[in-house]
């Protein structure tokens, strides 16, 4: 039986066994994309994820990154994905075009699937500043997307749970 939620605290646990994640990752600046990738791993496996558990697309860069999140979406395997890039600012435009391109990407493929699509994809000005959020400085966020991931995955689960117990349709009731 759904187990019912306890009114107050909703929120998920950091417990990834029995879990299935996907990772798209970029090649482009893949000296950072290649640290970022390694932590989000690590972190799912000291959560309790099996290596099995976790699969791992690469794409050119991170403008089609949307695209196969919501492809690995579609496929109903996953429990969260995570799209890992790094988009380094240029002397033009083409900077603002992908960045923008690959959040409104990716929060559109999370809210059609509805699947969790943990954004970790760095925009920064300067190597060093992405170096500095890649396992230097400023912590690895690859690693923070790992634990995002688990935890909205969690989640899900629960509210999907909850749903289930409360025998809502999920179709629109005419008021
Ligand atoms: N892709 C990135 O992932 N990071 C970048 O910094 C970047 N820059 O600077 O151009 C980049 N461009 C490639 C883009 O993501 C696409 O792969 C390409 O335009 C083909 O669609």
């Amino acid at each position: 039986m759904a187990k019912k939620l306890q009114p107050g605290k909703i929120s998920g646990e950091l417990s990834g066994a029995g879990l299935r994640f996907g990772i798209a990752v970029s090649r482009f600046n893949s000296f950072i994309t290649d640290r970022l990738l390694s932590a989000a791993v690590d972190a799912l496996e000291r959560a309790g994820a099996s290596s099995k558990q976790v699969d791992v697309v690469h794409v050119p860069g991170a403008f089609e990154l949307p695209l196969v999140a919501k492809k690995l979406a579609a496929t109903g395997r996953y429990d969260a994905l995570i799209a890992i890039g790094c988009v380094l600012r240029g002397e033009t435009t083409h900077y603002d075009y992908v960045c923008s391109e690959t959040a409104r990407g990716l929060q559109l493929a999370q809210m059609d699937s509805g699947l969790p699509i943990i954004f970790c994809v760095l925009t920064c000005d300067t190597l060093e500043q992405a170096i500095d959020r890649a396992g230097l400085k400023g912590g690895n966020k690859g690693f923070e997307a790992g634990l995002a991931a688990i935890e909205m995955a969690r989640l899900s689960r629960k509210l999907r749970a909850a749903k289930a117990g409360s025998g809502a349709t999920g179709k629109s009731r005419r008021q």
